[in-house]
């Protein structure tokens, strides 16, 4: 006859989920080693060594973007400020960005030469970049456009482009504000032509068609009494973000000996800020004066 105790019942249970677990772990591992072939599907996109790598994003749509929510033509400070905020949140939050650079819709973000971060994966570089970025957008945006609502997400397309060279490099960032320089006059102009002088923007763009820099800023200068050197550089050149090393001074409260109780001591720090500069990446000065960026060991 079996006796049953209530001892004798609870390590009969134990026993049996002990084996009921080692099955159902042995079965998982079985499982998972069956289809784990499918990793290999995965697409090795690690970027090229001693390459920097550039990872720029750009407003998706954002001639309909800036029309629904009303931005300023053809700059809107507010606009060009909040990108830049998100620039920050992204060098801030993210690791290796040693200088980026922005205009318009777009910013460029470079990571440098030696970075290691996630074993250079480009589809990490860029979708955290293009994560972050777009989630503060959203997030800081009632902090610079205080009586225009977020009408609805905006998006952010991303590429990565790896470039081998100094040179190639600063070639890259000179492109990029050419293009701003570039557009900006034209916008200037065109949005002139049509504020203040009240052609239709066909018109306006009739107007233009064939004028080189030059004639540009004339047609500024005489019709319209605006010498473009004059416009914000933030406009004229985009804005350069680079990080700077500050002194911290501060008093700060410790635990000193009873003698010199209420005492404070004076620390300082030096701490790395990123600071904004609208100034010249096409010559050489800006290089010279930060030679930091380019160094080995950025
Ligand atoms: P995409 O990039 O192909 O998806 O298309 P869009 O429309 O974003 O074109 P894109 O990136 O070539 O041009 C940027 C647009 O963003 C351009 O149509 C003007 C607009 N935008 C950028 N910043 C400002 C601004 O400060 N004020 C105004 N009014 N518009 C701006
Ligand atoms: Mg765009
Ligand atoms: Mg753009």
């Amino acid at each position: 006859m079996w006796v049953f105790s209530t001892a004798n019942v609870c390590s009969l249970f134990a026993a049996t989920s002990i084996i009921l677990r080692r099955c159902l772990s042995v079965g998982t591992t079985m499982a998972k080693s069956k289809f784990e072939y499918v990793r290999d599907f995965e697409a090795d996109d690690t970027c090229l060594p001693h390459c920097w790598v550039v990872v720029r994003l750009d407003g998706r749509n954002f001639h309909r973007f800036a029309e629904k929510h009303n931005f300023v033509k053809p700059n809107d400070s507010r606009a060009l400020q909040l990108m830049t905020k998100c620039a920050q949140t992204v060098m801030e939050e993210l690791e290796d960005i040693v200088i980026a650079y922005g205009q318009s819709d777009e910013y460029s973000f470079v990571f440098r030469r030696k970075s290691n971060w996630f074993k250079r994966r480009a589809s990490k570089f860029m979708t955290l970049v293009a994560s972050q970025f777009a989630s503060s957008y959203v997030f800081y945006w009632r902090d610079y456009f205080e009586d225009q609502p977020l009408l609805y997400p905006p998006g952010f397309d991303g590429r990565v482009v790896l470039y081998p060279s100094n040179q190639t490099l600063k070639d890259y960032l000179s492109w990029r504000q050419a293009d701003c320089h570039i557009n900006n006059l034209y916008n200037t102009v065109f949005w002139a032509l049509i504020q203040q002088a009240g052609l239709t923007p066909v018109q306006a763009q009739q107007r233009l068609k064939g004028t080189l820099t030059a004639d540009k800023n004339e047609i500024l200068f005489s019709q319209f009494h605006i010498n473009y050197n004059d416009e914000p550089h933030m406009y004229r050149k985009g804005t350069v973000l680079v990080w700077q090393k500050v002194d911290e001074v501060r008093a700060q409260e410790v635990r000193l000996p009873a003698e010199m109780e209420g005492e404070k001591m004076i620390v300082t720090r030096t701490r790395n800020r990123l600071v904004p500069l609208y100034c010249d990446l096409i010559g050489d000065a800006f290089w010279k004066e930060h030679p930091e960026i380019l160094a080995e060991e950025s």
